[in-house]
C-alpha cells in the first residue's frame, strides 16, 4: 500500500520538488499553500499520482486544525509530515527592520510549523508510526548580518525538532530537522520583496543548492529503516563555506 505524504508550501521550491520527486516514487500526495492556482497545477501534473490539495495560510491555527479533522479518509493516515512552508523577509540590521516583518516570520516560521505539528501528531503517535520532518536552516546554526530574526527561527525550529524526539520517545515517531544553506528556489525573491534581480545577484556566479537537492535528502530520511532516525543534516553547496570573525578597530 503506498504511504501518504504532507508536504506543506508546495507551491515552489523545496516543497514542489519533493511533491514531483514522492510522486514519481508512488506515493500519496497532500500538497498545501495559499496559491491554489499552483497547486491545482501541480496536482494535474502529476496525475495519475493520488493528490489532495488544500489552500490556507499556515499562520491560522484553527485553518490548521479544520484541514486535518477533514482530510478524506484515502489520506488520514498521514506517515510523514513535511513542515516545509516558511520564509525570510528583509535583511536589513535590527535597529532598522520592519517589526510587521518579524512577526510575519515568527507566526509562519515558527507557529505555522508548531500548530500543523500539533495537529498530525496524535495520529502518528496512535499508528506507532511516523515521520516529521522540519526545514530548519544554516540560518539556525550559524548568524550573519541581517538573519536576526529569521535565524532566531530556524534555531527554535531545530530545537523544537529535538525536543519532539524527546517528547516522542517509544512511540516509534521519528523528526528530523534539515538544514540547507544557499538553494535556488524562490527564496531570495520573497525576502526581497519580489526584486528578481537582487534575488538573482545572491547566486551570481556560484552554483546553489535547488529544491531537487533538498528532495533526495528528504526522500533518504523517508525510506530510512524504522530503527533509524536522522536527527538532523546540515547541507550547504560546496562553494559557500564558513568566514572568520570580524573585529570592529578603532581608529588611532
Ligand atoms: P519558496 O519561497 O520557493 O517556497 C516557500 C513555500 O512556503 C511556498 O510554497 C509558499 O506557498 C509557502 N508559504 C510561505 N508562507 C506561507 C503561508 N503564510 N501559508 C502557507 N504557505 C506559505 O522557498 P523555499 O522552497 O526555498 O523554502 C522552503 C523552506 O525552506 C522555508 O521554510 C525556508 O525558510 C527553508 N529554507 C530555504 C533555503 C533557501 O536558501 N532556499 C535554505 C534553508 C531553508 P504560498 O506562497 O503559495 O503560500
Ligand atoms: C536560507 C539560507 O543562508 O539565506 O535559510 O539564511 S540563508
Amino acid at each position: 500500500m503506498s504511504q501518504t505524504i504532507l508536504i506543506t508550501g508546495a507551491t515552489s521550491g523545496f516543497g514542489e520538488a519533493m511533491a514531483r520527486r514522492f510522486a514519481a516514487e508512488g506515493w500519496k500526495l497532500i500538497i498545501t499553500g495559499r496559491r491554489t492556482q499552483r497547486l491545482n497545477a501541480l496536482a494535474a501534473e502529476l496525475s495519475p499520482a493520488q493528490v489532495h490539495t488544500a489552500t490556507f495560510d499556515i499562520r491560522d491555527s484553527k485553518a490548521i486544525s479544520d484541514f486535518v479533522a477533514a482530510l478524506p479518509e484515502d489520506f488520514k493516515n498521514i506517515d510523514v509530515l513535511v513542515n516545509n512552508a516558511g520564509l525570510a523577509l528583509g535583511l536589513e540590521p535590527a535597529q532598522r527592520c520592519d517589526l510587521d516583518l518579524w512577526e510575519t516570520m515568527i507566526d509562519t516560521n515558527i507557529k505555522g510549523l508548531v500548530a500543523m505539528s500539533r495537529a498530525v501528531l496524535p495520529g502518528m503517535v496512535e499508528r506507532s508510526k511516523g515521520l516529521v520532518v522540519n526545514l530548519g536552516s544554516i540560518a539556525g546554526n550559524w548568524p550573519y548580518p541581517g538573519g536576526n530574526v529569521y535565524g532566531g527561527t530556524k534555531a527554535f525550529v531545530k530545537q523544537f525538532s529535538l525536543n519532539l524526539r524527546a517528547d516522542l520517545h517509544g512511540t516509534g515517531v521519528r523528526v528530523t530537522n534539515i538544514e540547507p544553506g544557499m538553494a535556488e528556489t524562490e527564496f531570495s525573491v520573497v525576502r526581497f520583496e519580489g526584486d528578481k534581480d537582487k534575488a538573482a545577484q545572491v547566486y551570481s556566479g556560484m552554483k546553489p543548492l535547488t529544491g531537487e537537492d533538498i528532495a533526495d535528502i528528504v526522500h533518504y530520511v523517508a525510506t530510512a529503516p524504522a530503527h533509524v532516525n536522522v536527527n538532523r543534516i546540515e547541507v550547504m553547496p560546496t562553494a559557500q563555506s564558513f568566514g572568520g570573525f570580524p573585529v570592529h578597530r578603532e581608529q588611532s
